[in-house]
């Protein structure tokens, strides 16, 4: 069809179909290269608010565009999360839902896309624009406003956020999605809400929103005179520390990272999202840093005189609630894409990308080299430190197992290319400690929103961002308990997952930070109601091995390092989705190593063991610094 005085060429699309047609024909590229589709497809779960929109929308695509059909639609979120995560943001999906609950069941995926900074599109459907059957079905309604529906709940949790009224709005705000999907500083989840009566509306569009376009991912450079600077403060620094962050993996930054720290001989701590810059085994890898660190990155730290902040947003769990850093002049150069994290803690700022910033640098100090002292250190307590792993994660002969030798024991089966998966529990702190990471995209973490649930979902995405790697998921029971459903969407597609699901009858990391805080594991364990009106019953068992057969999985149940060695040997060989069990004693616990966390302790209270922990919890605040 031809417009009227520009001669535009349009197509007559419904919104829905529209919407579809331009995601399947939107690309990323980075450095010259010959770049990908951003969007491998989408998730969906459909209902009334997306059934006969973009649900028509997506069949009449469906031999260009896949569509996954998952089991729960917080879920979905996580597995696009995860996938775009493994491919370092440069690719992920869109998810369509239902108006209402299926709406708002992304709300908490969403959060954990911005929070970890990982792109994702969120399709809600929303209530009928034009109002003529309101209300619809699972409606919200207002006493104040006829403008609002449930989906106004992702405002805060979005990096973008619209509501698609008319066709003529589709057009700006898709280029708007894909800026800020796109853009390395600003990316996170964001939300078109679509009105089930536009997604079937149909309107003229210009045919120029449906060529394909490839968004360039950038590398921004930092400003010359901040390199200057922070190039003098570190030649001038004793003891510098690196943090690497998961910006330094998202920006292909590795390599650099690695000849930096060779050339210059400074110590490199990983947050859990930085976990694998470095293989645990280089000379310069301090390994975890924080509340979950190693002896040997919470000593460098605590003396560091300088700290150089790579692609971090400096979580309490990185800084120790800000007990981390003891040295009273320590300066940070903090180098991220995104302003909001470079300026943290008063840091000399070089707001620009990993890669290009760290090169910037290793120019400017070509000549800088840590002392020898400095040097022999590290190696010291390097050395130490994986003698404590060693002893940690050693086989006890003890039934049921601790949960270090299950982590020895599946760290020792897995080949450096495999990918762990885990989220929550107790199980991110000890995997930070004793993971030894061999590979960058080994280690996949979710600790910026510790969601449990994340698990299994953002084990499906990444299996299906690398299907040539094995990937093993770890799960605490609470966790498992909480979404394991999406193994039956694994099994549904034939993607192969692994899942040990580690069994200590419930929440073993609350349990012990509870005692910490003087609760004594309150509530923590799962156990039966007595007629003491309490919890304090027999454990209230569920059969995990059935509950995952039942999905579909293979399964097994182990009780030795042996048996667990076996059983995810045979998982390897197997083409289908394994669910091994393992008991672990809930109170065998990794210890913390020279660190602290922030989790403030009732003033006042009638039981002793609180007013204990609180003495103990005012004299740790003690270290606390209020660092700009
Ligand atoms: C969705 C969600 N709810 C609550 C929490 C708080 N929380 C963190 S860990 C945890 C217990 C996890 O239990 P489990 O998966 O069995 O792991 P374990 O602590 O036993 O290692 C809870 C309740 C959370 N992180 N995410
Ligand atoms: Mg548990």
């Amino acid at each position: 069809m031809l417009d009227s005085v520009f001669h535009m060429r349009t197509r007559h699309l419904t919104v829905a179909q529209a919407l579809i047609e331009f995601l399947i024909v939107q690309r990323t590229a980075r450095d010259g290269d010959a770049g990908q589709p951003f969007f491998a497809g989408a998730f969906g779960i459909f209902g009334h608010g997306n059934v006969a929109g973009i649900g028509e929308a997506l069949l009449a695509a469906r031999d260009r565009f896949r569509l996954y059909v998952p089991r729960n639609e917080q879920a979905m979120v996580h597995t696009a999360v995860a996938y775009a995560k493994m491919r370092n943001r440069l690719q992920t999906f869109a998810c369509t839902t239902s108006i209402g609950p299926g709406a708002t069941n992304m709300v908490t995926g969403a959060a954990g896309a911005t929070i970890n900074r990982l792109p994702v599109l969120l399709l809600p459907g929303d209530i009928f624009s034009t109002r003529r059957a309101a209300p619809v079905l699972q409606q919200l309604e207002s006493n104040s406003s006829l403008d609002q529906s449930v989906n106004d709940c992702f405002k805060p949790v979005s990096r973008f956020w619209d509501r698609i009224n008319r066709p003529e709005q589709l057009a700006p705000s898709l280029m708007e999605a894909m800026r800020i999907l796109t853009s390395p500083a600003d990316t996170g989840a964001v939300t078109l809400a679509m009105p089930q009566d536009v997604q079937a509306e149909a309107f003229d569009f210009p045919d120029t929103l449906f060529e394909p376009r490839t968004w360039t991912i950038a590398r921004p450079r930092p400003d010359a005179t901040l390199v200057d600077r922070a190039a003098r403060a570190i030649a001038a620094s004793s003891r510098p520390f690196i943090i690497a962050g998961g910006g330094v993996i998202y920006g292909g930054a590795c390599d650099t990272l690695r000849r930096f720290v060779e050339r210059t001989g400074i110590a490199c701590g990983e947050t859990q999202a930085g976990k694998g810059v470095l293989p645990f085994d280089h000379p310069q890898a301090a390994g975890a840093v924080g509340v979950t660190g190693t002896t040997t990155a919470n000593r460098l730290v605590r003396e560091a005189d300088l700290v150089i902040v790579i692609g971090s947003r400096l979580s309490d769990f990185t800084t120790a609630s800000n007990t981390a850093f003891a040295d009273p002049n320590v300066q940070f150069v903090a180098i991220n894409v995104a302003e909001l994290d470079a300026y943290k803690r008063g840091a000399i700022p070089l707001v620009g990308d990993a890669r290009a910033t760290v090169s910037e640098l290793a120019e400017r100090l070509a000549s800088y080299r840590v002392s020898d002292r400095y040097a022999s250190q590290l190696a010291d307590w390097k050395a130490g430190w994986e003698t404590e792993v060693d002893r940690v994660c050693q086989p006890s002969g003890r039934s049921p197992m601790r949960q270090a030798e299950v982590i020895g024991t599946i760290n020792a089966s897995l080949a450096p290319r495999d990918v762990i998966v885990c989220a929550a529990g107790s199980l991110p702190g000890d995997l930070h400690k004793l993971w030894r990471a061999r590979d960058s995209k080994g280690y996949h973490l979710e600790y910026g929103y510790s969601c449990m649930g994340y698990e299994i979902a953002g084990g499906l995405g990444v299996k299906l961002a690398a299907p040539d790697r094995e990937v093993v998921v770890l799960v605490g029971d609470g966790s498992y308990l909480m979404m394991a459903q999406e193994i039956a969407t694994a099994v549904q597609e034939g993607v192969k997952l692994t899942v040990v699901l580690l069994d200590n009858h419930g929440f073993s990391s609350i349990g012990s930070l509870s005692a910490s805080v003087g609760c004594g594991g309150y509530a923590t364990e799962y156990r039966r109601r007595t007629e003491s009106g309490q919890l304090d019953g027999e454990y209230a068992v569920v059969d995990f091995v059935a509950n995952a057969a039942s999905l579909g999985a293979r399964t097994a149940c182990v009780s030795t390092p042996d048996a667990l060695a076996e059983a995810l040997g045979r998982a390897r060989t197997s083409a289908d989705t394994t669910v091994i069990v393992v008991p672990v004693d809930r109170e065998s616990r990794v210890p913390g190593y020279e660190s602290w966390w922030d989790v403030p302790v009732a003033e006042t209270s009638t039981l002793e063991t609180v007013r204990d922990a609180r003495v103990a919890y005012d004299r740790a605040r003690v270290r606390q610094r209020p660092l700009l």
